[in-house]
Formats: C-alpha cells, sequence, structure tokens
C-alpha cells in the first residue's frame, strides 16, 4: 500500500515539452485543472500528496516519475538520458531526505528514467532504452541489490518508457501492449492485453487497490474491471499531447 505522492505542477512552459505524439499543443489551463484532478484522485486513495512548484525552466518536469525511484528502503535519483531534462532532478535530494535515509543517484556516463523501471514485489524490471542506456542500468541495479532487491533487463523496441506499455496491477496481474504482450520475461504473469487502439491506457496505476485509468479507453476499462479492481477516470489528454500517462505525473511511495 502506498501512503504518500510527489507530484509537480506543471509549467507554462509545458507547451515546449518533448513529444512525438501529435497531437498538437497542450492547453495550459486545461492541463492544470487535469492536474488538481489527478491529485484529488490520489487523495482519495488515501495519499498524502506533496506538490512541488512548477518548474519552468524545465517543460516537462510536471513527468516527475522520471527523476526518482522511490522503493521501501532507498531512493535513487535517476540521471535522465535527454539534454532538456538533464537538470530536472536537482532539488530532488533535498525533497526526498525528509522520507528517505539511504538515496543514491545515478550519474554520467549512466543514464536512467525511472518511467523505464517497473516494480513487482521486490523485482525491479528496468528498460534499456533511448532514455535508460546499460550503465544506468547497471548502476540502478547495484544500487537495488545493496538493499535486498534485484534488478532484470528489458530491452525496449519502440516504446519510449518501460511503463508507456505495461502497468503492474499487484496480485500477478500484468497490465500490457504491443511489444510487451508475448515477451517471455512477462509470461508468468496474469497478462491483461490491451489493443493497439487503446494502447495510451497500457499507462494506468494501482493505487491501493484500486486502478486509475485514463478517460476514453472503455476496453481497458472493462478488462481491469472484470479483473476485480474499482476504477478511477481521469482525463489526461493535455498530458498525452507530450507523451506522458498516468503513472509520469507522480512520484508514489
Ligand atoms: C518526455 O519525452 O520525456 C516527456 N515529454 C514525457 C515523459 C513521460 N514519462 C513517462 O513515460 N514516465
Amino acid at each position: 500500500m502506498y501512503s504518500r505522492a510527489i507530484v509537480r505542477t506543471p509549467g507554462k512552459s509545458m507547451v515546449n515539452g518533448l513529444t512525438s505524439a501529435g497531437l498538437g499543443l497542450p492547453d495550459y489551463d486545461l492541463a492544470l485543472d487535469q492536474h488538481a484532478e489527478y491529485i484529488r484522485a490520489l487523495e482519495a486513495c488515501g495519499l498524502d500528496v506533496l506538490v512541488l512548484p512548477a518548474d519552468e525552466g524545465h517543460p516537462d518536469s510536471t513527468f516527475i516519475e522520471d527523476v526518482a525511484l522511490l522503493t521501501g528502503k532507498c531512493a535513487i535519483i535517476m540521471n535522465p538520458g535527454v539534454a532538456s531534462r538533464k537538470e530536472e532532478p536537482a532539488d530532488m535530494r533535498t525533497v526526498l531526505m525528509d522520507y528517505f535515509s539511504y538515496i543514491h543517484e545515478v550519474r554520467d556516463p549512466g543514464t536512467a528514467e525511472a518511467g523505464d523501471i517497473m516494480m513487482v514485489g521486490t523485482h525491479f524490471y528496468i528498460g534499456l532504452s533511448a532514455r535508460t542506456n546499460e550503465r544506468g542500468v547497471r548502476q540502478v541495479i547495484g544500487y537495488l541489490e545493496q538493499h535486498g532487491y534485484s534488478g532484470s533487463v528489458i530491452t525496449l523496441k519502440n516504446v519510449l518508457h518501460l511503463k508507456t506499455g505495461l502497468a503492474y496491477l499487484e496480485r500477478n496481474n500484468l497490465v500490457a501492449s504491443g511489444e510487451f504482450v508475448s515477451n517471455e520475461a512477462f509470461q508468468q504473469f496474469n497478462i491483461l492485453t490491451i489493443d493497439s487502439d487503446e494502447s495510451y491506457a497500457a499507462n494506468c496505476i494501482w493505487v491501493n487497490n484500486r486502478v486509475l485509468v485514463p478517460t476514453g479507453f472503455p476496453k481497458t476499462r472493462k478488462a481491469i474491471e472484470d479483473a476485480g479492481y474499482l476504477i478511477t477516470e481521469i482525463n489526461v489528454s493535455e498530458f498525452q499531447k507530450l507523451d506522458g500517462g498516468l503513472s509520469c505525473l507522480s512520484l508514489r511511495f
């Protein structure tokens, strides 16, 4: 169960965020409303939410999931693999010191973004991607092993981050889309397959026995409901325009 989350308010500069979505520019005021609704949904799941102020110098900084991995025993501050996001983690040590005794850092030449890391109990699947390189993966696994955790590597083919196409819903249930559905590494899970026309919804999040899913993906909603979960739908259309999904918008711990 999670008790806390950390989010970062989007800045006006989000219109300059990185994207390959081809969905147009985000509407800033609508994004602020959607972000507020997201916070309310986390709070309704029982989380105490720390809201960090907007960081206008970094257009993608609202996607705070990418800058740290938070576990039950330690935090690992990431080293983003794209120039415009490189400095985003700068204030994370100060923020995390209030909650974690052990704080590690991924350092150059290693790069890693935590959107590429999926936690399943004490094991962490780490995507080797355009943003997370082999040196970064090795550093992350080294830190995790210091605390009794394990890690393994999944090489990505098409998606931005590992969790762009995967979400672990606890109780052995794994939401998967595209390249991950038939991946050998995941066949021990009960896979809830997401159709390609709803692939954006594969980025959903389990929060204390409820699953938050993006609005407008009825097949995904039904598949997750049928697996026995309560659902909260949240409209995050303005973040989708920047290739960001529900998981990217918070650090949950
Ligand atoms: C980026 O390209 O870095 C942002 N526009 C989107 C980050 C999405 N984060 C995630 O999937 N964890």
